[in-house]
């Protein structure tokens, strides 16, 4: 992040981003970019990979989720698995490129017995040295400290919608008990992650007001996912919608969310498999810096990650930190596995330095 003086506020009015929603799409584009590129390095993105660490039967009923008890969506239950699994697999998102490790649990609430692995995950993962975000339901106070004692850095817990929609997608949570949670996390001093969906039926209305809840949070999210509906068949939400959300209020979303919250990591999340590259990158063109990388998302696929770093080449995009360095030390460290190996033979992320010295200044090149 550079050091800049775009300002933040707190009190975002409907009308406020109803008039950010009404600008002609060139100049809503135009002004998300401009902040986006005071902020952040316009040409990178922040890479995070997801594990799903218990899979099935949640008792909640989340309208979109392929992991509720109540829809039958032919998914497979998955109880929680062990620390060296998700040690094993964290250690293979690293040597892909990832910088971030998120696990998921379909539970309402962790239970006491559940806190002792994934607090033992936390600190696995973290001892390979990458950052750890965990998404596993609503915390209390109490469970929010433990995470955080253990090393967690971030928590994700979506507020999905707007508060108005919310009781149409689900009954078995209220709005304010999210926000609860997003407070006891903010306390313990972990860092928030928190965005939604869209594309599940709700209104411009809705969408206004998601977004005004977002960026009136007292502390704007360190991350907002932003992630377009996955249709999954046996859910409510494959029953009743019949369109996707229109491309380019898709795209109007994630510049919104850059305009409203500047120092956000605004993530383009869930859906990027329907999304062709040209749609990707003017996400990321709107203010989008990271992503979900890894060629499984929860229980559904995201592209191969040689496809991203394909796109990222073409695009000249390049990830945050400095994973062609980590590469070099792991390679000296251990053993390189299958996936190691795989990833060190081809180039993992475009250099742009290389590619303009060898085409805008041959000369001085050949002068050493
Ligand atoms: N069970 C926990 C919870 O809901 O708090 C954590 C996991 S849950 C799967 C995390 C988030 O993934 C949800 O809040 C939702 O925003 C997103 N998500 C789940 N299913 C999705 C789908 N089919 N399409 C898009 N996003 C989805
Ligand atoms: C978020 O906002 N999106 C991720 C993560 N947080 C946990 C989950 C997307 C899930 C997509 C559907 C699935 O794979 O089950
Ligand atoms: Fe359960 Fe989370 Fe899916 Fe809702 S989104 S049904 S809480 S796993």
């Amino acid at each position: 992040m550079k050091s800049t003086q775009i300002s933040t506020k707190h009190d975002w009015s409907y009308n406020e981003i109803a008039a950010l929603f009404e600008l002609p799409f060139n100049d809503l584009i135009f002004q998300a970019q401009s902040i986006h590129r005071e902020v952040f390095d316009q040409n990178k993105v922040q890479l995070s990979t997801l594990l799903s660490i218990k899979t099935g039967k949640c008792p909640e009923d989340c309208a979109y989720c392929s992991q509720s008890n109540r829809y039958d969506t032919g998914l497979t239950y998955e109880e929680l698995m062990e620390v060296e699994e998700v040690i094993t697999a964290a250690k293979e998102a690293k040597a892909a490129g990832s910088e971030r490790y998120c696990m998921g649990a379909a539970w309402r609430s962790p239970k006491g017995r559940d806190m002792v692995k994934v607090t033992a995950m936390v600190k696995g993962v973290k001892a390979l040295g990458m950052e750890t975000c965990m998404t596993l339901g609503m915390l209390n106070k109490d469970q929010a400290s433990e995470l955080a004692d253990a090393g967690l850095d971030y928590y994700n817990h979506n507020l999905d919608t707007s508060p108005e929609y919310y009781k149409q997608i689900i009954t078995t949570r209220k709005y304010q008990d999210r926000l609860d949670t997003l407070q006891h996390v903010r306390d313990a001093g972990m860092k928030v992650c928190s965005g939604g969906i869209v594309g599940m039926g709700e209104t411009r209305e809705d969408r206004i007001g998601f977004l005004q809840q977002l960026a009136n949070l007292p502390v704007h999210p360190d991350s907002v996912p932003i992630n377009q509906l996955v249709k999954i068949e046996g859910t409510p939400l494959d029953l009743t919608l019949e369109e996707q959300i229109d491309s380019f209020e898709f795209i109007r979303m994630i510049a919104i969310a850059r305009i409203l919250m500047p120092y956000s990591y605004v993530r383009l999340s869930a859906g990027r498999e329907t999304m062709n590259d040209e749609m990707q990158a003017l996400a990321f063109f709107a203010g989008a810096n990271s992503l979900f990388y890894g060629d499984r998302l929860l229980t559904t696929d995201n592209p191969e990650e040689s496809k991203d770093r394909q796109l990222f080449k073409r695009l000249g995009i390049n990830n945050e930190e400095h994973i062609i360095d980590d590469l070099g030390e792991n390679a000296h460290d251990e053993p390189a596995s299958a996936a190691q190996v795989a990833s060190q033979s081809e180039s993992l992320f475009y250099n742009a330095v290389l590619v303009d010295e060898r085409f805008t200044r041959p000369a001085a090149r050949a002068t050493g």
